[in-house]
């Protein structure tokens, strides 16, 4: 999870765009026209957005997504073990699955982290939810639990546990879940906590922590089969990672992005072009963003660099990855949102060829825990101290 989520975050600062009781804000000032564009012409950047308020009542959300299965269902993650179903803006009454008995008790970075539904989910009938759980300090538990009969239900006696992984410390638990293009799943593990990664285990290719992991839990292998083309005949995919507490394939191209938690300094985006990435080193505890962690000099060469970063200060202080918008609105096609848990800031990154720009979109008074994606891919935000959920659009 967001480093800050648990911590005291800086108070929110007077003249924020976002007020508790606004349904639809908009900011024009970071904007560009925001309108549509001609065939072949990029809209302009950055586009004005807007957030519209689409449900509210959760308790403390920290994870949004589909099931892919035609349903326009959200689901929404609650870091105490429940997830919600959000239908025509209404949460429904009664949980999808409440696992608050299995993971540990809500608080910093730890609890419910990460929800996924595999491709095919309506004939397969189970989802993966990653969570820590109330053994040792909190260890990492990816979970698979099916459906009951009722499809707004998920069976919490269903538990298979496929991984669990020994934490060393409460926090840097990473959390996310996700399923690749090529239908593997995904987990973002943190370097097991303290500070600085006293156990060297982002750059340890034999641990667990620290890592993008990709296993397969489609082709019947059990608990999960080892795909092949991980670098090290391991579910180590790719290393050298903080804490990532969110990334997110683009759902048009598969590329990848990795929006990993900095340590005291350096906020970051890693990309990763679809396709590649197998042993991929993101560099930490080497540097920090693209500085020197805790020294002048550093070996860099091997080291996959991010492609937007921000330091800490005036209110940054925790990276929360999104997703590439895919939704009904042009001007935002193809720009990739990620914002600050601590700041409320959200920004745009747009891919030209190999370059990157990246632009403040709005300033709101969010604790921005984390984006998610509808099956038609509009992209909402969370807000972790209201339970508040957006949608970002178009003024
Ligand atoms: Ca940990
Ligand atoms: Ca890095």
């Amino acid at each position: 999870m967001s480093d800050a989520i648990g911590k005291s975050c800086p108070p929110a600062e007077a003249g924020r765009v976002l007020g508790g009781l606004l349904l639809v804000l908009s900011i024009a000032a970071c904007g560009g026209g925001g309108g549509g564009a001609a065939t072949g012409t990029p809209p302009p950047f950055p586009p004005a957005i807007s957030l519209t308020r689409v449900a509210g009542g959760l308790a403390q959300p920290v994870t949004i997504t589909h099931a892919g299965d035609g349903s326009a269902r959200l689901f929404v993650g609650e870091h105490g073990g429940r997830v919600r179903i959000i239908r025509d803006g209404a949460v429904a009454p009664v949980p999808f699955l409440d696992i608050a008995n299995l993971v540990t008790p809500a608080g910093g970075e730890q609890g419910l982290l990460g929800l996924a539904f595999p491709p095919g989910f309506a004939a397969r009938r189970s989802l993966y939810v990653n969570y820590t759980d109330r053994t040792g300090v909190g260890n990492t538990v990816i979970a698979r639990f099916g459906l009951s009969a009722d499809a707004d239900r998920a069976d919490p006696l269903s538990r298979q546990e496929l991984l669990t992984i020994v934490q060393p410390f409460a926090n840097h638990n990473g959390g996310q879940l996700a399923f690749g293009p090529d239908g593997l799943l995904y987990i973002g593990t943190g370097d097991g906590g303290s500070g600085g990664d006293p156990l060297g285990n982002g750059q340890n290719p034999a641990a667990l922590l620290g890592k993008l992991l990709r296993i397969d839990i489609l082709s019947g292998a059990a608990p999960y089969g080892i795909p092949p083309g991980n670098p090290f005949g391991s579910a180590v995919w790719s290393l050298g990672l903080r804490n990532p507490w969110r990334f997110s394939f683009d759902r048009l191209t598969g590329d990848l992005y990795v929006a990993d938690v900095g340590q005291n300094l350096v906020e970051e985006v890693n990309f990763q072009p679809a396709g590649s990435g197998a042993g991929a080193n993101y560099g930490w505890n080497i540097m920090e963003g693209s500085r020197c962690f805790g020294s002048a000099t550093c070996a860099t060469a091997g080291l996959t660099l991010p492609v937007a970063e921000y330091l800490h200060g005036n209110g940054d202080c925790s990276v929360t990855g999104g997703y590439v918008y895919r939704g009904a609105a042009a001007a935002l096609r193809g720009i990739y949102f990620y914002g600050d848990f601590c700041s409320g800031r959200i920004w745009g990154l747009r891919r030209n060829g190999a370059v990157f720009e990246s632009a403040l979109l709005i300033d709101t008074t969010l604790s921005i825990s984390t984006f998610g994606e509808d099956e038609a891919g509009e992209l909402y935000v969370a807000d972790y101290a209201t339970g508040e959920i957006f949608r970002i659009g178009t003024p």
